[in-house]
């Protein structure tokens, strides 16, 4: 047996070496791999429909490379949108729970956390889509222990600051905040008792050895991060990263294979960049580890895939009605 199926506790020790000597396995023993991990740890029917929803777009003052919501990158024209009102943002949950979505989502593209009253209708808001009966999730950029309690006390479930990348890489990407900052962040947020979600991007022109390094620095969060969203490149036009191709999808399925591996309870999302894979690449995924996805017309401000789609994708994966009484009239 494999170590890491023999000895499935989650660890936080793993060095860069072997992850990437499990990410570059034989692409069909990585996937069997990471197969058995997955159902040693979750009931593999179950797949996570996050809906996500930007309550405040663009004109960010941070310069990440990849974002077509930041200021640094004029080029791009998203056609600046103040802040939703707190009623906008729960009719969209309320929309979002009907078509099926199990957790809602928030984005703000704020270099941080401001007290007042910005922070005040966003307290508003997780407390209304709690009131649902959706889970509740925002990113909102860096953030106190004092202001990840009051999200807390709001009733907020989890919340989302990503890696992005290796703590190597980083430089390449992002020069306005630190990896430091980031960490510190998590920090608070676990300070105040809630779920991390926390991921990263692949396919910016990073190594495969930094993608293992990213996962490793994920690794050593004790406890893990509950969620962990992969992401590849959404190429936007105007932005540093803009003309970079799109991954090989079956890189894609290597990600995710080893991220199950490495942080065998926390749920993998398949995030942006799922619109270039085919259904078939996705369910290969979805047998990789992924048990998430983000689910709706648009992620903050790029297309997502098609509700309809992912409507037929989930179904396909569903028991066949009466399958196994046709089965055995046969
Ligand atoms: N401003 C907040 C922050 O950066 O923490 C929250 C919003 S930010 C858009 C959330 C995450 O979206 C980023 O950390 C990044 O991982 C992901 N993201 C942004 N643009 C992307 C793109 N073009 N392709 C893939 N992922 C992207
Ligand atoms: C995450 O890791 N991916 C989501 C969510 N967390 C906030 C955002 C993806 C954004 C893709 C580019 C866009 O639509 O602007
Ligand atoms: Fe701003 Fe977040 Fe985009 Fe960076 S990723 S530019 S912090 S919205």
């Amino acid at each position: 047996m494999t170590r890491e199926t023999a000895n499935p506790a989650p660890r936080h020790d793993w060095t860069t070496a072997e992850i990437l000597a499990i990410h570059d396995l034989p692409l069909l023993e990585l996937v069997s791999r990471a197969s058995a991990v997955h159902r040693a740890f979750h009931d593999v029917d179950d797949v996570q429909k996050a809906s996500l929803l930007s309550i405040k777009t663009g004109g960010c003052p941070e310069d990440c490379g990849y974002c077509p919501q930041s200021a640094h990158h004029r080029e791009v024209h998203l056609g600046k949108v103040e802040r939703l009102e707190v009623e906008t943002v729960l009719s969209a949950a309320r929309r979002a729970k009907e078509a099926g979505a199990d957790r809602f989502c928030m984005g703000a593209a704020w270099r941080n956390v401001r007290d007042g009253a910005e922070f005040d209708a966003v307290l508003e808001m997780v407390t209304g889509v709690r009131a649902l009966g959706l889970e509740a999730c925002v990113t909102l950029g860096m953030l106190n222990e004092a202001q990840a309690r009051r999200l807390k006390e709001a009733g907020l479930t989890a919340y989302n600051h990503n890696l992005d990348t290796s703590p190597e890489f980083y430089d390449h990407i992002v020069t306005t905040r630190t990896y430091g900052d980031r960490l510190e962040t998590l920090r608070a947020v676990r300070a105040a008792g809630l779920e991390m979600c926390c991921g990263g991007i692949i396919g910016m022109g990073e190594s495969v050895a930094d993608r293992a390094s990213m996962l490793r620095v994920l690794a050593s969060l004790d406890p893990h991060p509950e969620s962990v969203p992969i992401n590849a490149l959404v190429p936007v036009e105007g932005t540093p990263l803009g003309t970079l191709e799109r991954i090989d999808p079956l890189d894609f399925v290597r990600m995710i294979a080893t991220t199950r591996i490495v942080l065998p309870k926390a749920r993998v999302r398949l995030s942006a960049g799922r619109t270039a894979l085919s259904r078939e690449a996705q369910v290969l995924c979805m047998v990789a580890g992924a048990n998430s996805i983000f689910y709706g017309e648009t992620l903050l401000t790029t297309a997502n895939v098609r509700v309809a789609e992912d409507d037929t994708l989930l179904t396909a994966l569903a028991a066949r009605p009466n399958a196994s009484r046709l089965a055995t009239e046969q």
